[in-house]
C-alpha cells in the first residue's frame, strides 16, 4: 500500500463492486502523529482527522458498504491531557452542526455504541441529536464507537446474561456463542453486526480492545497512512487487499 502523498495514478485502484464488504471497522489512528509532523498541536489533528471522517462516511456510502464502524474514542482516552480531551468531546458537536445536512441527504444514518452515558452533557447532546435526526435514513450506517470498550462490553453482556438465568429466564446449557453475539452492542447492527475487514491506520498492528469478539473471523488490514491523510483512494486500496484475501481463500473460506 502507497502511503506517498504525491501518487501520481490514483484512478487505477480496483474495486469488484459486487464484493464490497457489507461492514468495514476503522481505528481512526496517528491524528496526533500527523499535527506533530507539522508542527501543529495534536488538537488540529484531531480537527482534520473530523474532516476526513466526512470524507470517508461519502466514499463508503457511494461504494456500496452497509456498516462503517468508527473508533473515535476509547474508554482509555480518558488518561490524555484534559485541554485535548475537552477538545475531542466537542468534535461530535461540530460534527453535528456542519454535517447532518449531509448524512441525510445521502441517506446514511448515525448510530453510535459505547458509554454515551458518561461523556459531557453537551456531548450525549449532539449525538444523541444526530442519532435522532438521521433515523429515518435507510442507506449506509454510519457508527460511531464512542468511549467503548470491548471488555466492559463482554462484562456487560456477561452481567446480562447471568441475569437472564437468575430471573428463571435462561438455562445455562442453552447459552450460545449466538446468546453473547445478542448481548452486545452491536446487535442492533445485525445481520451486519461483524466486520468484514478491519483497519487500523497509521502502522500499530495492535487491537486495542476495540471488537474482540467481533472480529473473530474478520480480515485485518494495518495501512501506514495517518488517518488525517486517509483518502477515498486509500479506502479502495484496503477493498483491494480485502477482496484479494477473499479470493485466495476461494472455496476453503470460513464462514461467518
Ligand atoms: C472524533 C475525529 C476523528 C478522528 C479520531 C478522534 C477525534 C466524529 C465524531 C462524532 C461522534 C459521534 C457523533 C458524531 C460525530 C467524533 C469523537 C472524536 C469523540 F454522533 N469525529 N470524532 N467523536 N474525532
Amino acid at each position: 500500500m502507497s502511503s506517498t502523498d504525491k501518487k501520481v495514478d490514483n484512478q487505477n485502484i480496483e474495486v469488484d463492486l459486487d464484493h464490497v464488504p457489507s461492514h468495514i471497522a476503522i481505528i481512526m489512528d496517528g491524528n496526533g502523529r500527523w499535527a506533530q509532523k507539522r508542527h501543529l498541536p495534536r488538537v488540529a489533528g484531531h480537527k482534520q482527522g473530523m474532516n476526513t471522517v466526512k470524507t470517508i462516511t461519502k466514499a463508503a456510502s457511494d461504494l456500496g458498504v452497509k456498516v462503517l464502524t468508527l473508533y473515535a474514542f476509547s474508554t482509555e482516552n480518558w488518561k490524555r491531557p484534559k485541554a485535548e480531551v475537552n477538545y475531542i468531546m466537542k468534535l461530535p458537536v461540530s460534527f453535528f452542526n456542519t454535517f447532518v445536512p449531509d448524512l441525510i441527504k445521502n441517506n446514511v444514518r448515525v448510530n453510535v455504541m459505547g458509554y454515551i452515558e458518561e461523556l459531557p452533557e453537551g456531548t450525549q447532546k449532539a449525538v444523541n441529536q444526530a442519532i435522532e435526526d438521521t433515523k429515518d435514513c435507510t442507506g449506509m450506517v454510519l457508527n460511531f464507537a464512542l468511549n467503548y470498550g470491548s471488555q466492559a462490553e463482554i462484562t456487560t453482556a456477561v452481567k446480562s446474561i447471568a441475569n437472564q438465568v437468575k430471573m428463571g429466564n435462561l438455562e445455562p446449557e442453552e447459552v450460545t456463542p449466538d446468546t453473547i453475539s445478542e448481548n452486545l452492542m452491536t446487535h442492533s447492527l445485525a445481520p451486519f453486526e461483524n466486520p468484514d475487514v478491519l483497519v487500523r491506520t497509521s502502522g500499530e498492528e495492535r487491537l486495542s480492545n476495540f471488537l474482540l469478539w467481533q472480529v473473530a473471523y474478520s480480515e485485518l488490514v494495518f495501512v501506514q497512512t495517518h488517518w488525517p491523510d486517509f483518502t477515498a483512494d486509500t479506502l479502495k486500496e484496503v477493498i483491494h487487499t480485502f477482496q484479494g484475501r477473499q479470493r485466495r481463500f476461494g472455496g476453503l473460506k470460513e464462514t461467518n
